[in-house]
């Protein structure tokens, strides 16, 4: 049974996520011409909006909003053309009553999407740059610090590790210590292997076989296996759209790890996954909790 000793809190701005009380779902929001399963849907911001307010119904519990693709070999975008693209659709989502984090790596773009209403940053390098820590800090917001080997460029050209899940903890716990010298308080913190960023398939399955080594750090956990390649090359070529099966099978397995927040991009399908995987780890049904209302 998943280890829920430690009661995790996430203050998002109004919003407070008990996280540990049952797992959260975070709805994917790609405001990119190329990201790599839906890259170009949802460029223009009433689309966008459509969408989000989509996830939201389904049930997702907070928003990703992403406006440049990390995808293997994505080209790096400057400040301003992510701004371009994420603030139109950022001040339309911002009416949707739901925690809206911000999924980019430059402290200039988080700054914007702050103080335009963003609640919480979601950061693929692990806030490598001093500069999203000192921010991060001033702001007092939530912030997942994500593992990657290298940047999108490089980072699948032969991944290697020791033994990848004592490296990946071990890169993130020193992220995490930069982190807190900077002045980001331990409860604003997330952790997050970073599926498919610098990583077999081999890499990946065995961080999500031993999920549970990460939920020991002691802090909150988010995964994101959604449709990704690794899944494909389990069971043969598959368009990222027809990888459901397989990110519904990675999400129960992290939830029955005990991860937190799962980050997807079918938020109904995967929002049911989680809540019976969650049921079953738990051996029941926690109506009074809102677990399986
Ligand atoms: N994966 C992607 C992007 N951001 N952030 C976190 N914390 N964890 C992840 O696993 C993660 C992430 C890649 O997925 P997607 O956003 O759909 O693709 P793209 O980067 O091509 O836009």
């Amino acid at each position: 049974m998943p280890s829920r000793q430690k009661k995790y809190i996430i203050q998002c701005g109004p919003h407070r996520l008990r996280v540990s009380s049952r797992p959260h779902i975070m709805g994917i929001v790609n405001l990119t011409p190329d990201s790599f399963s839906d890259g170009g849907r949802y460029v223009r911001p009433g689309d966008a909006y459509r969408h989000a307010a989509r996830l939201v119904e389904e049930g997702a519990d907070i928003l990703d909003l992403g406006a440049e693709s990390t995808r293997p070999g994505a080209p790096a975008i400057s400040a301003t053309e992510e701004l371009r693209r994420l603030l139109p659709a950022l001040k339309l989502i911002r009416r949707l009553s739901v925690p809206i984090s911000v999924d980019t790596v430059k402290a200039e773009v988080a700054a914007v999407a702050l103080d335009e209403g963003a609640h919480m940053l979601n950061d693929v390098t692990g806030l490598r740059d001093p500069a999203m820590r000192t921010l991060a800090a001033q702001y007092r917001v939530p912030v997942v610090i994500m593992h990657m080997l290298g940047n999108p460029r490089t980072m699948q050209r032969a991944p290697r590790y020791r033994h990848v899940v004592q490296d990946v903890k071990h890169t993130l716990l020193a992220a995490v210590k930069k982190a807190e010298a900077a002045g980001i308080k331990p409860a604003n913190i997330i952790l997050d292997p970073g599926i498919g960023f610098g990583k077999t398939a081999q890499h990946n399955l065995v961080l999500l076989q031993h999920a549970n080594e990460l939920l020991s750090s002691g802090y909150p956990v988010l995964i994101g296996p959604s449709r990704k390649a690794f899944i494909a090359q389990v069971l043969g070529p598959l368009a990222p759209a027809e990888r459901i099966w397989g990110t519904a099978a990675a999400v129960a397995a992290s939830v029955a790890a005990g991860v937190h927040i799962l980050r997807v991009h079918d938020v109904a399908a995967m929002r049911m996954v989680a809540r019976v995987a969650w049921a079953i780890a738990q051996g029941r049904c926690l109506q009074s909790t809102g677990a399986c209302a």
